[in-house]
C-alpha cells in the first residue's frame, strides 16, 4: 500500500436520475466497461463502481442507491443512507442530461445537497446533442437552484472535457492513502467476501472488545501457477493502537487463530490451498471512511 506524502485520494459519489450517463462517464473514466453492473436491481448497499489510479491520486467512485423520491418505508431507509453516503463522501458529481430542463427529479436531489457540506459539481452531460447556446441557459437554471463549487458541462460518451472534470475533482480530494491496489478498476466480489470471511472471524474471536465496523482489505490475492496455492494477503484497519493490540493477542495468538479460521473458509471458497498473511494497522480516518461508506446501513 502506498503512503507517500503528496498523494490524494478520496471517494467520489455520482448521483443523478437513470440514463443521464452515469454507467458511460464511468466506463470512459476507467476505461474499461465495469459499470455495467450498477444497472441490477436497487440495493441500500454503497457499491465501488470504479477505482482510477493515477501517479499521484486515487479516486474511487461509489454507487449511491436511493436518491429518489421514496415511495415506500425501504425507500425511506434508502434515502437516510443515501444520505449519510452523500455526507461522507469527499466530492459528490449531480449529473444532469444538457438536453433536459430542470425538473421535479432534479429539485428533490438538490434537496438533499443543502445539509451536506460535501462539494458538490454540476455535471451538465451528454452536450453534443445540444447547441452551444442552449448549454448558457442550462447552466443559468442550476445556478440559480444551487451553489455548486463546479460546472462542468461534458460528453461521457464522446469524452469531451472528461479530463477537465477529473482534474478539477482532484483539487477536492484530500491527501491520502492508496486505498486499493493500482491494478485493480473494480471491486472483485472474491475480494469482497474473503474480506468479509476476515471480518467476520476477527469480530467473533474479539466479542465486544472490538467495535463492530472494524475493516479488512485485501491488498493481494495471487494464485502461483506451478503450486496449487493461493496467497491472501489482508490488512485488518483498527481505529486505535489498544485495538490493534487485541486483535494480535498475546504472542500473536489471536491474529493466528483469525487467520487459521478464515483460511478454512476461505479455501473453501477458492476450491484451493490459501496461504493467508494478515497484518494488522490503525489508521483511523482510513477505517472511518471504508467501513461507513462501504457497510452503512447494511448488517444489523
Ligand atoms: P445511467 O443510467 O445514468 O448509468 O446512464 P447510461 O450511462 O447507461 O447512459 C444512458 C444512455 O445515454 C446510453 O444510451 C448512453 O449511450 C447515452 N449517453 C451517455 N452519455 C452520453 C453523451 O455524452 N452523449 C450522448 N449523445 N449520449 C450519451
Ligand atoms: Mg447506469
Ligand atoms: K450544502
Amino acid at each position: 500500500m502506498n503512503n507517500q506524502q503528496g498523494h490524494q485520494s478520496g471517494f467520489i459519489s455520482i448521483i443523478g436520475r437513470p440514463n443521464v450517463g452515469k454507467s458511460t462517464l464511468l466506463n470512459r473514466v476507467i476505461g474499461q466497461k465495469i459499470a455495467i453492473m450498477s444497472d441490477k436491481p436497487q440495493t441500500t448497499r454503497n457499491k465501488v463502481q470504479g477505482v482510477l489510479t493515477t501517479n499521484d491520486a486515487q479516486y474511487i467512485f461509489i454507487d449511491t442507491p436511493g436518491i429518489h423520491k421514496p415511495k415506500h418505508k425501504l425507500g425511506d431507509f434508502m434515502m437516510k443512507v443515501a444520505q449519510n453516503t452523500l455526507k461522507e463522501v469527499d466530492a459528490i458529481i449531480f449529473m444532469v442530461n444538457a438536453e433536459e430542463g430542470f425538473g421535479r427529479g432534479e429539485e428533490f436531489i438538490i434537496e438533499k445537497f443543502q445539509s451536506v457540506k460535501t462539494p458538490v459539481f454540476l455535471v451538465i452531460n451528454k452536450i453534443d446533442k445540444i447547441h452551444p447556446d442552449a448549454l448558457l441557459s442550462v447552466i443559468e437554471s442550476y445556478k440559480e437552484k444551487y451553489n455548486f463549487c463546479e460546472i462542468v458541462p461534458i460528453s461521457a460518451l464522446e469524452g469531451n472535457n472528461v479530463d477537465r472534470l477529473l482534474e478539477q475533482l482532484k483539487e477536492y480530494l484530500p491527501e491520502g492513502p492508496q486505498y486499493y491496489p493500482a491494478d485493480q478498476v473494480t471491486d472483485h466480489p472474491e475480494r469482497f467476501i474473503i474480506s468479509e470471511l476476515i471480518r467476520e472471524k476477527a469480530l467473533h474471536l474479539t466479542r465486544e472488545e472490538i467495535p463492530h465496523s472494524l475493516a479488512v482489505v485485501i491488498d493481494k490475492i495471487e494464485r502461483q501457477d506451478k503450486k496449487d496455492i493461493i496467497h491472501v494477503m489482508a490488512t485488518i484497519i483498527v481505529e486505535r493502537d489498544s485495538q490493534k493490540g487485541i486483535v494480535i493477542g498475546k504472542q500473536g495468538k489471536m491474529l493466528k487463530e483469525v487467520g487459521q479460521r478464515a483460511r478454512v473458509d476461505i479455501e473453501n471458497l477458492m476450491g484451493s490451498k490459501v496461504f493467508l498473511e494478515l497484518w494488522v494497522k490503525v489508521q483511523k480516518d482510513w477505517r472511518n471512511k471504508m467501513t461507513q461508506l462501504r457497510d452503512f446501513g447494511f448488517r444489523e
